[in-house]
């Protein structure tokens, strides 16, 4: 193929290799000829839906700090096919814009996003509509013991197969399977960095709609400090999700936010750090289990071992009720509830019409929403379902004490180390 990378003189400034000889003005110029420009971006597909929350943080931060020096827009790309989605009753999951799980004007706020059929809707039709696919890769010595870290990117050879291959003049791929969609140019990039280096991609192409596959290799640019949470904090969930969650909040649980003692204004910056000694009267637990039983054999408890566990904390806390958030199958719920008969054990089941309505994704946000409002919250090791609980909880100001815990495997037994926790910046 085609290289960029021969095409183009670079020149190494600051780590970042920039058209030689471009001044600011020049750079400004160009920007200006191009118009608005967009940055699609790609996942690597068996991740599941809140690492992928966490890779889009990684670029509406890198492009809230473009904006002011380039016009480009984020193209948020649709949800679906994740393997964890395996619902069969709720219709197709697949080309599933943002709006359905999260609040796009709150995303709006903090970065410049649209969502992907906004985009379709305003690039030309008669030319492929992505002009450069950048595949991002490790470097093959990235593994090399001694090898110093350094940030670095150079478009070269692709080190694994890739799902894209020309078919007449341009290229076709996986594409959120969108089948109008192809690109004219694919090269792979090894890269090594945080995400700010994709401005040495971005700035040495001259290209109107450039993708970014692989997006999560790029590490993240301000990991904990105000910037990040801010865009943490305007991933605010589509409303209706909120509703259905304030409504079983209310009816099965006895909880609301005025009760609950919690702060959440309508816009998300108009938050102020908050703290609170409250939340709803209930145990919130997230049993993560399927994949994480090998995958994390030793970290995830079997179901006696949760239930004995869950037991001695709600115990502790005088509570009757416990909210499970789970992706167990039916059959496991219900033994677990055997081992904790003694008191009320609460999972969200939607109605069939609900459930085709907000889809599993929907479901797993309730599930979250319902969780960081409780009293206290339990959490399953490394499950990036738990961290997104554990921000949200952050957000609204509960003690941490409430928030950081995890249940243990046998294995390990009790006490086992607790999550790291990552304190809110405002
Ligand atoms: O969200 P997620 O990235 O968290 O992936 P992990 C887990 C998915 O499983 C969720 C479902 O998005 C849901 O679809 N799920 C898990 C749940 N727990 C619940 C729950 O309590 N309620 C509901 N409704 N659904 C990572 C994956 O999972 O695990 C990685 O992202 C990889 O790709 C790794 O597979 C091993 O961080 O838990």
């Amino acid at each position: 193929t085609h290289s960029v990378a021969e095409s183009s003189q670079f020149c190494e400034k600051d780590g970042l290799k920039e058209n030689c000889g471009e001044t600011k003005e020049d750079r400004s110029t160009f920007s200006s000829s191009l118009g608005v420009r967009y940055l699609l971006y790609d996942v690597n597909p068996p991740e599941g839906f809140n690492l992928r929350r966490d890779v889009y943080m990684r670029l509406a931060i890198f492009m809230h700090e473009m904006k002011n020096e380039e016009n480009w827009r984020l193209v948020l790309p649709p949800w679906g096919q994740l393997y964890h989605w395996q619902s069969s009753n709720v219709g197709e999951q697949t080309k599933l814009p943002w709006r359905m799980f999260f609040d796009v004007k709150s995303l709006q706020k903090f970065a410049p996003v649209i969502e992907m059929e906004e985009f379709l809707g305003s690039v030309q039709k008669k030319r492929p509509p992505i002009d450069e696919v950048y595949i991002l890769q490790h470097y093959k010595d990235v593994w090399e013991e001694g090898k110093e870290w350094q940030d670095r990117w150079n478009i070269e050879g692709c080190i694994e197969s890739i799902p894209y291959s020309k078919s007449g003049k341009a290229y076709t791929g996986p594409f959120w399977t969108y089948k109008n969609l192809s690109a004219q140019k694919v090269e792979c990039a090894s890269f090594q960095g945080h995400a700010a280096l994709l401005k040495g991609i971005l700035r040495q192409s001259r290209a109107k709609v450039v993708m970014i596959d692989h997006a999560e290799v790029a590490l993240h640019d301000r990991y904990g400090d105000h910037i990040y949470w801010e865009c943490r904090r305007s991933m605010r969930f589509a409303r209706h999700l909120v509703e259905i969650a304030q409504s079983f909040r209310k009816q099965q649980l006895d909880s609301s936010d005025d009760k609950d003692m919690v702060k959440r204004p309508d816009n998300w910056l108009e938050e102020r750090e908050y703290t609170t000694t409250g939340g709803g009267p209930y145990l919130a637990v997230h049993l993560r289990r399927k994949d994480f039983l090998w995958g994390r054999a030793k970290q995830v408890p079997d179901l006696q071992f949760a239930a004995d566990q869950i037991e001695k904390i709600i115990k502790k806390l005088q509570l009757e009720t416990i909210f499970i958030a789970t992706d167990a199958p039916k059959h496991e719920f219900a033994e677990l509830k055997t081992h904790l008969s003694k008191f009320k054990v609460l999972r969200f089941e939607p109605s069939p019409t609900l459930k085709y309505e907000i889809k599993d994704g929907g479901v797993a946000i309730v599930d979250q929403i319902i969780c960081s409002h409780a009293k206290y919250f339990i959490g399953t090791h490394e499950s990036t379902f738990s961290f997104r609980i554990q921000e949200e909880r952050e957000i609204m100001g509960f003690q941490r004490n409430t928030t950081f815990n995890r249940l243990c495997g046998r294995e390990e037994g009790i006490p086992c180390t607790q999550p790291t926790q990552w304190p809110i910046v405002f």
